[in-house]
């Protein structure tokens, strides 16, 4: 499973912090950690700051790219601060994302081909965000064929089909995950969601997260942004992969146990 950690996220006080006072040490001490706790990319989010954006992913990319031999995934709906922060990354790339509104595509199709990036492509449109499985699928069907159209490989497209919160929307949960042998079906791209919007506004929200990351992997799919620190989600995923045979004799299981991982 493919983990994109999501602690350096300036909707996190600490981070948010940071970035103000351009402290480097609270950011260094994230980013090691989530890459010690075995993700494969970096979220790195400088949250709204106007102007002030572009130059704090600079500094972001730049700060961690400098110590932390990992990948980056770039998220802003910006493209000019995605580009920027696109630029910097001495290893592949990951953009944060694309969706199929012209407005957000078009400018970031050269710099996925400058820079040979991956993409996370959100199921949203000029009509907004799908309410079903097969609105999802249409709306992901659309994106493929324009980019590979623009040649971009199957493998470097990360489908992101927007999970909802459960608690306002109860079927919301369902049809995500019925959406998601769907857009697999349309080539070797991957399927990737965020995790915690689901238990907005509820109790237990580890408890909702966990037993969604969970179907959704026996839905097949390939990754999530979550909180890799969370003893909870880790031994959620790390069960489940066990239970769906993808880890032999469970010692990946056993062996974040003996690390103190879960
Ligand atoms: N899909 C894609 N990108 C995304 C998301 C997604 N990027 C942003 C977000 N969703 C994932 N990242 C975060 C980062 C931090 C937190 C949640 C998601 C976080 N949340 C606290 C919580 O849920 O309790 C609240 C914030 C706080 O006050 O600390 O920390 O879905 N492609």
């Amino acid at each position: 499973m493919i983990i994109i950690g999501e602690r350096i996220n300036a909707s996190r006080a600490p981070i948010k912090q940071a970035l103000e006072k351009k402290d480097p040490n609270p950011i260094l001490r994230e980013a090691e950690l989530q890459a010690k706790a075995g993700c494969q990319f970096l979220d790195v989010n400088c949250g709204l700051s106007g102007d002030r954006e572009e130059q704090d992913m600079e500094w972001l990319v730049t700060t961690i790219q400098n110590s932390v031999d990992i990948n980056l995934c770039i998220d802003s709906p910006d493209h000019r601060v995605i580009e920027r922060g696109v630029s910097l990354c001495k290893k592949k790339a990951l953009i944060n994302s694309i969706t199929a509104e012209e407005a957000r595509f078009k400018p970031l199709i050269p710099v996925v081909k400058k820079y040979n990036c991956g993409l996370i492509a959100l199921t949203i449109d000029e009509k907004g965000m799908p309410d079903t499985a097969d609105e999802r699928f249409a709306i992901a069907e659309r994106l493929y064929n324009i980019l590979k159209g623009d040649g971009i490989p199957d493998e470097d497209i990360f489908f992101d089909p927007l999970v909802r919160p459960v608690s306002s929307e109860p079927r919301q949960a369902e049809e995500l995950l019925q959406s998601i042998p769907k857009i697999k079906s349309l080539g070797n791209v991957k399927v990737i969601s965020g995790i915690s919007n689901v238990s907005y506004g509820l109790p237990k929200r580890g408890a909702i997260n966990s037993v969604f990351l969970s179907i959704a992997l026996f839905a097949g799919m390939d990754g999530a942004i979550l909180d890799p620190l969370d003893k909870g989600i880790t031994a959620s995923y790390k069960a489940a992969e066990a239970i769906l045979g993808r880890d032999k004799f469970c010692m990946n299981f056993i062996q974040a146990h003996r690390k103190g991982s879960i």
